[in-house]
């Protein structure tokens, strides 16, 4: 028989009903001060926590339930005789039903301006504390933090079904993973706050995440997959608006967060396109329109199905060459009204305004049975070391520039071929450094091929003397190989200038 209910929430919408619930099922009522009188309002017989514990809320709130005389009633085991002795000592009645929100940290944390001293108010301490004792307890105690399971449980006792040990336990877990959930989010924020601390770096990762969306489907159809994000950070890929097309994909959202750093990379007019999370074409252009179709003429053939970003505003003239193939996403920090309305013609086209840069500092990948963390590759050389004979033209050092910032977005290996600040060859992802450069220089065929970027050192002078056959003119590698002289002498032996970055890029 359940006979004494400990209600105390600070959102109140759901409170009056699911209290009188309880009441028509025989509990007596317990409560906090706000809670209390929205109870009595509505016509609740209401016990006050002050008259329980006959103590009262001090330190203008932050101690209203930190009392023995309701922790012992909701942890006291009721098939073990001291417990019950005791509590009889010291004439606790039991407490079989605790029904909890906490102050909304995680809520207040997103205001503007609000500042840590404020901040702090939030910190739920007794409410957490109870939530805990009852999932402890739960053997004993329904511990309710969800409106829905407290709904589901009034069912369940209206209708006298039988409760089982486990649905106790599941009411148990949800209490701490929300427990859980709440502190790291406290611990999420205060990481900004303590600047010196190492972030996540530290012995442990507090990382809270609240799912944003169930996927239809994972990376494949019979793969399932939730989108979960920061919400105290907020991912970088949530802070886009959706304007048109149907729900992101899984995929989408992988592609689209690769598209995104990719035309980032670049101060100057830039559109990127991506297929299976590596770029197929980037390009720098003097408008949007160009910078598109130099992307687009890389490989016009790998951009179908694929997703287009671009760094700046998609005009008309854009719009109009896009509507043309058939791609998932287009993605820009904005979109001329008239460019818009051509765009959203194509039901299905997903378009994505961004709202912010690429925001995150780390990635997490995961491992069985854990997950690694490491800073997001924003690394970046402001020059290099000319190791050649050959000096770099002064036409193709900014191409270095523009090809390295470009292979540096490309899977591993990686080779990217450029002229005129547009990639005319991609070789990505291959097992082998040669077989990318012979991707990368075979696909360049037509278009041109005056610089060549390597993500990590040439092992061998191989991929020098296919670039030679090519007519590469200059070559920026990071270099570290123990056989580098090999490659130098075979930059000499044709006339290449080549330089190194002594930074890589892997991206596995
Ligand atoms: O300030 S607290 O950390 N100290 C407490 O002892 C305590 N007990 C319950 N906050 C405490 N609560 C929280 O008060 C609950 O978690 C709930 O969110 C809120 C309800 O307060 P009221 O009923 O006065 O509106």
């Amino acid at each position: 028989m359940l006979k004494r209910a400990l209600i105390s929430t600070f959102k109140k919408d759901k409170v009056v009903g699911i209290a009188k619930s309880l009441e028509e099922l025989g509990l007596e009522i317990i409560s906090t001060g706000g809670t209390a009188s929205k109870l009595i309002e509505n016509g609740i017989k209401v016990t006050s926590v002050e008259e329980v514990t006959n103590f009262p809320e001090i330190l203008g709130g932050r101690v209203k339930t930190l009392n023995p005389l309701i922790h012992g009633a909701i942890l006291a085991r009721r098939d073990n005789k001291e417990d019950m002795k005791t509590l009889e000592s010291f004439k606790i009645e039991p407490i079989d039903l605790v029904y909890v929100n906490l102050y909304p940290f995680l809520e207040v944390t997103q205001k503007p301006e609000i500042t840590l001293e404020e901040i702090v108010e939030y910190i739920d301490i007794g409410g957490p504390t109870m939530i805990r004792a009852a999932a402890k307890n739960y053997k004993h105690v329904f511990v309710l933090v969800d409106d829905a399971d407290a709904e589901e449980l009034i069912k369940k006792l209206k209708n006298q079904e039988e409760i089982t040990l486990d649905y106790r336990l599941y009411l148990a877990l949800k209490a701490f993973q929300l427990t859980a959930f709440y502190d790291s989010c406290i611990c999420r924020y205060l990481e900004d706050v303590v600047p010196q601390t190492q972030d996540v770096f530290g012995k442990y990762i507090t990382l809270p995440l609240e799912q944003l969306q169930e996927m239809r489907y994972g990376e494949n159809p019979h793969q399932k997959a939730s989108f979960y994000q920061d919400p105290v950070k907020k991912g970088s890929m949530t802070t886009f608006k959706q304007l048109n097309g149907k729900e992101l994909s899984y995929n989408n959202l992988r592609d689209a967060q690769a598209a995104w750093r990719a035309v980032n990379e670049y101060e100057e007019i830039a559109c990127c396109a991506v297929k299976h999370n590596t770029p197929c074409g980037i390009a720098l252009g003097n408008s949007i329109v160009e910078s598109y179709k130099k992307a687009y003429e890389c490989d016009p053939v790998s951009i179908f199905g694929g997703i287009v970003a671009f760094n700046r505003k998609v005009d008309v003239q854009t719009a109009n060459l896009l509507k043309e193939i058939f791609i998932e996403i287009v993605m820009a920090p904005d979109f001329d009204d008239e460019a818009l309305k051509i765009l959203q013609k194509k039901k299905n086209l997903r378009i994505l305004k961004m709202i912010t840069k690429p925001l995150d500092k780390y990635e997490y990948i995961s491992v069985d049975g854990g997950m690694l963390v490491q800073e997001i590759d924003r690394g970046f050389i402001n020059d290099f070391r000319v190791v050649t004979e050959a000096q770099v033209p002064e036409d193709l050092k900014e191409e270095l520039f523009f090809a390295w910032r470009a292979v540096k977005h490309v899977k591993s290996n990686a080779i990217v071929v450029s002229k005129n600040k547009a990639t005319t060859g991609i070789g990505a992802g291959q097992t082998n450094r040669i077989w990318a450069a012979i991707d990368a220089l075979e696909r360049s065929k037509g278009k041109g091929a005056d610089v060549l970027a390597s993500d990590a050192f040439f092992p061998f002078s191989d991929v020098v003397e296919k670039a030679a056959e090519f007519g590469i003119k200059a070559i920026i590698q990071p270099g570290g190989s123990i056989r580098d002289n090999e490659s130098i002498e075979a930059c000499n032996k044709y006339g290449i200038a080549m330089v190194f970055t002594d930074m890589r890029h892997f991206k596995h």
